[in-house]
């Protein structure tokens, strides 16, 4: 299915009862959001907004529209596709077509020349994009949400942002997040690795920059998938759409835009200008820190003459970019693989967002094969920004948290299995690393150790009884424990004084992060010497923001471990080296600790007046 305009999806999406038509005015400030999160949350419908309020009080004359991504079923339906694999498949076959069979049955090759064909995006004089003009551009009069309270304003969260490389031309659509600034000016935040940063540091004088809004979905897919330096997003729709991509040029510059799409802004940046941008409630499900990013200067504003306006809102998971980043981690596997060939499985946990965990299931022949699969995967692409590699064996249900569970207890010899990288590089967005775009990785090797390894052939480790929990219940400090497995405990606890979900912590506090360091460093003391705790070997420490008999409590769990920690500052080994602490709470920003916390923030969260408007409506509205 190919949809070529994004209007044709969302009447699919009207047709079969899956787009929720909100005809009363809404605000674009933090209503359109709430809105969208609550129903994502529940795997409920898209959403239109047919009379978007702007934060002056006048009503958009665009719709503006959320969640088209929701769920994992939509995602699929919005890129034509049963299974994203069949994507990667695609792309494979065109990497490595099947010489010995094309020589024996050439007709078999004419489908993949003509996938090939379909690639090279095509020039067009005129773009729908371009049909109407606004008369004076002002990026204000779109319906532009501002998601979160503490979001420095409103911003694009979908933007297809065009650049171009200054000596090749090549041309880059990347999904960067963009905040308003005024009508003609907004932040653009590609961050230091991505493809418009490359371009921005290469350009000497001003640079041209587009960014478009809607356009069909196989195009907004392309502008975030990780694509190889080698292949373009124009390509890459192409392929994904099953047909040469129209794009047409800007007017007041010289780049080249998907000619489908809703809207299209023009403008350009200039070397060195920055302002601060954000803070903004991102996809870890905390504030990201304000820093410095380039400024786009708009020159032209032209849209379709029924163009609407896709939205999202990121934060805590799940939400609509964690179906689309399942929809990304699937689709881009088998390339993987003709890459990696030892990789069997590959899973990305949406709660831990995406770059905090990767469970690899590896082929593992010879010894320590599975370690070198994972650091041959940390090279890959932007499986770079990976916090935490667990390598598990070929055969392993990546997709199970019991089954990883179950790995982690029988197989890890925390002496032996654990791989530390210090000093690697964090995605931007990594707010617990000791600084930025920099921290420290690990590898846990929960594989089956083959029979040539010297390692092989250890017993089984005893676990511990049930009673630790009630024991470690009674340690002071503890508020909760729970038993994960015979090895692992994980507990609870309320640092005095350290940051809490609702605000932020900007201020270093040397004695507060000592005084953190103590009562941790006591906790774990305390219930490495109780008795039944001598075959523990995972010691997982958090705050008491989760309930740990909650309904919720294990994808909780697994956002809080892994958002929350540091692997160079939050680790620690007893004496005999074989029990592991894992310190997942909230810090305290210092300077003079071991490793540096910078500012903490907060958790995305909604005003709790909105939050009430938005769920009485949908209560009454039956959902
Ligand atoms: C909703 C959403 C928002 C995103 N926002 C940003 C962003 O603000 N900055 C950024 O660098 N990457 C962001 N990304 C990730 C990039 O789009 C992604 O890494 C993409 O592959 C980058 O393309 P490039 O390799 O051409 O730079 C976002 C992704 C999604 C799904
Ligand atoms: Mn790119």
């Amino acid at each position: 299915m190919v949809w070529r305009q994004l209007s044709r999806y969302v009447e699919a999406l009207e047709e079969s009862n899956e787009m929720l038509r909100i005809v009363d005015p809404v605000d674009v400030e933090l209503e359109a959001g709430c809105f969208a999160d609550r129903l994502v949350k529940k795997g409920g419908p898209a959403l239109k907004f047919e009379q978007p309020r702007l934060p002056d009080g006048s009503i958009s004359q665009f719709p503006l529209l959320m969640n088209l991504f929701g769920t994992r079923e939509r995602t699929n339906r919005a890129l034509g596709v049963d299974d994203p694999r069949e994507i990667g498949e695609r792309m494979v076959a065109l990497m490595k077509p099947d010489v010995g069979g094309i020589l024996k049955a050439p007709w078999t090759g004419i489908g993949l020349a003509k996938q090939g064909m379909t690639m090279a995006p095509r020039k067009v004089s005129r773009g729908a994009c371009q049909q109407v003009v606004m008369e004076v551009p002002d990026v204000t009069r779109l319906p532009i949400p501002k998601t979160w309270p503490e979001d420095a304003g409103p911003f694009m969260t979908l933007p297809l942002v065009v650049t171009a490389d200054a000596n090749t031309g090549v041309h880059n659509m990347g999904m960067y997040r963009s905040q308003v600034y005024g009508p003609t000016e907004v932040g653009l935040h590609w961050q230091a690795h991505k493809h418009g940063a490359d371009h921005a540091d290469a350009a000497s004088g001003r640079m041209p920059v587009a960014i478009c809004l809607g356009g069909p979905p196989e195009v907004m897919f392309s502008a975030i998938a990780p694509l190889p330096n080698n292949l373009t997003e124009y390509e890459f729709a192409g392929l994904l759409g099953g047909r040469r991509l129209s794009i047409v040029k800007c007017e007041t510059n010289d780049l080249w835009v998907p000619a489908e799409c809703d809207v299209l802004i023009e403008g350009y940046t200039l070397p060195s200008e920055t302002r601060m941008e954000g803070p903004f409630g991102d996809h870890f499900g905390y504030y990201s820190l304000a820093e410095p990013y380039p400024v786009m200067h708009i020159t032209r504003i032209t849209h379709r003459k029924d163009a609407m306006i896709p939205m999202t809102i990121v934060g805590m998971p799940p939400m609509e970019d964690g179906y689309l980043g399942e929809a990304i981690a699937e689709a881009f596997l088998p390339t993987l693989q003709f890459q990696h060939r030892d990789v069997s499985d590959l899973f990305l946990p949406l709660e831990t967002g995406f770059h905090n965990l990767a469970i690899v299931a590896s082929k593992q022949r010879y010894p320590r094969q599975a370690r070198k699969t994972a650091l041959g995967l940390l090279g890959a692409g932007q499986m770079m920004f990976q916090k935490v590699i667990v390598t598990v064996d070929e055969d392993h249900p990546v997709k199970d948290l019991d089954a990883l569970l179950d790995a982690l207890d029988y197989r890890v010899h925390i002496p032996n299995d654990l791989v530390f990288l210090r000093g690697m590089v964090a995605d931007t967005l990594a707010h617990a690393a000791p600084w930025e775009n920099i921290h420290d990785k690990l590898i846990i090797d929960a594989t089956t150790t083959p029979d040539n390894d010297p390692h092989s052939g250890q017993p089984p480790q005893p676990g511990c009884p049930d009673s630790l929990e009630i024991s470690a219940s009674a340690v002071s400090g503890v508020i909760q424990a729970r038993m994960l497995r015979s090895s692992m405990l994980v507990v609870t606890t309320n640092i005095e004084g350290g940051p809490k979900p609702e605000s932020s912590m900007e201020d270093v506090s040397e004695d507060g992060a000592a005084r953190q360091r103590e009562i941790i460093g006591g906790i774990c003391d305390a219930i490495w010497s109780l008795e039944a705790a001598q075959n523990l070997r995972w010691l997982f420490i958090t705050d008491d923001d989760v309930y740990l008999a909650s309904e919720e409590w294990r994808r909780r769990l697994l956002w809080q471990l892994f958002c929350r920690f540091d692997v160079g500052r939050d680790l620690h080994f007893d004496d005999s080296g074989g029990r592991l602490a894992w310190d997942a709470t909230a810090p305290i920003p210092s300077s003079k600790g071991p490793l540096p916390v910078r500012r903490w923030p907060g958790v995305t969260l909604h005003d709790p007046e909105v939050a009430k408007r938005v769920d009485a409506w949908l209560a009454e509205g039956g959902y």
